[in-house]
């Protein structure tokens, strides 16, 4: 059952990690800025294993907002507690560590500004490099950082309360879709051994639920704006007001038939943000949302599922203008852009 885990140097880097935590002071366990449910999930494994080995409580943080109504959700249903940081309160902390994101990512405003000295990860770090930390543990082939968690959980012997069990399992299956997309024989292991040990109400309490009207507004939006350019379906939403949304909505258009690839891009206070999924990882998301981005933001991910970030500097209609033809280029090949639903738009 557990032959697909590398539990040799799980054990390896839970002795490193708790090394480097031992020292005096407070810990800050920083997630990206919009935290996903995988991130989540990572980083309270990581303050349960600081706990019971070092007995010191950590910080969950981050540096935007808790937007995706089941990620919301997860964090109080699940009493994890990830509250949002702000740059001033770093000092208060010693050590920093990161988990499902990186340093240099720019799903993440704190990494630029701090020092982080534990950073574990399942995202690849562009140009073959190494993240900037003192020890890191980063694993592209696992489909979800909360994999690695559970390998430590593992080799620490921490005991996995039914919160932290349904915390890891939902990770991975969000990460993952179900161990549908990006996924490891390791990630199949942990998400069988965690599913019997998931408390299955609370799974749905989160799974289910309530989102604001603003959701639906963000829905609507995204169908208007939508258009299909070969086997890629574009949509654009310009008033996004929670990062999260483009995911969710480029996730849910990949299933239009004949679609290929599914990019959402919008608007969210002073930030473009942009999601992009393949059907298959040949087409390497990630690499085209680079392209995207170039020179005028900062993204990246996997080969079917990447993110992505643009300044709006200015007047957002004309850099969505900018953003959509970038998107055209890397995705599209050129296509002509059809729109997808005939109907006329109405006026706002
Ligand atoms: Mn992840």
């Amino acid at each position: 059952m557990m032959e697909h885990f590398d539990l040799i140097r799980s054990a390896a880097s839970v002795e490193q990690i708790l090394r480097i935590c031992r020292r005096r002071g407070r810990i800050l366990i920083v997630v990206q800025n919009n935290p996903d449910p995988d991130a989540l999930a990572s980083a309270a494994i990581l303050r349960e294993l600081l706990s019971s080995h070092l007995k010191k409580r950590a910080v969950i943080g981050y540096a935007g907002t808790c937007g995706r109504a089941e990620n919301k959700a997860m964090n109080r249903v699940l009493r994890i507690g990830a509250r949002r940081i702000e740059l001033d309160d770093l000092e208060a902390f010693a050590t920093i560590c990161m988990v499902d994101t990186q340093p240099r990512f720019g799903n993440n405003s704190l990494g630029a500004v701090c020092h982080a000295s534990v950073v574990i990860d399942h995202h690849i770090t562009p140009h073959g490099a190494t993240p900037e930390a003192d020890f890191c543990d980063v694993r592209p082939t696992y489909g979800a950082t909360s994999t690695i968690l559970y390998e430590y959980s593992l080799v620490s012997k921490l005991k996995l309360t039914p919160p932290l069990a349904t915390a890891l399992f939902y990770g991975i299956q969000s990460d993952t879709q179900d161990l549908g997309r990006e996924t490891s024989p390791a990630d199949m292991d942990a998400y069988l051994a965690l599913f019997a040990a998931a408390d299955k109400m609370k799974l749905a309490q989160i799974h289910r639920a309530p989102v604001p009207v603003d959701y639906f507004r963000v829905l609507q939006d995204s169908l208007i704006g939508c258009v299909v350019a070969g086997t890629t379906v574009i949509s654009a939403i310009r008033e996004g007001f929670n990062p999260d949304m483009m995911a969710g909505v480029a996730d849910r258009m990949l299933r239009l038939a004949g679609v290929r690839a599914s990019v959402c891009y919008g608007v969210c206070g002073d930030t473009i943000h942009l999601s992009a999924r393949t059907v298959d990882g040949r087409s390497n998301a990630a690499r085209k949302m680079r392209r995207v981005v170039r020179r005028i933001g900062a993204g990246g991910g996997h080969n079917t599922v990447a993110g992505g970030q643009i300044p709006v500097n200015g007047d957002p209609e004309k850099r969505m203008a900018i953003v959509q033809a970038r998107i055209l280029k890397a995705f599209a090949a050129n296509k002509p852009p059809k729109p997808l639903l005939t109907q006329k738009r109405t006026a706002k």
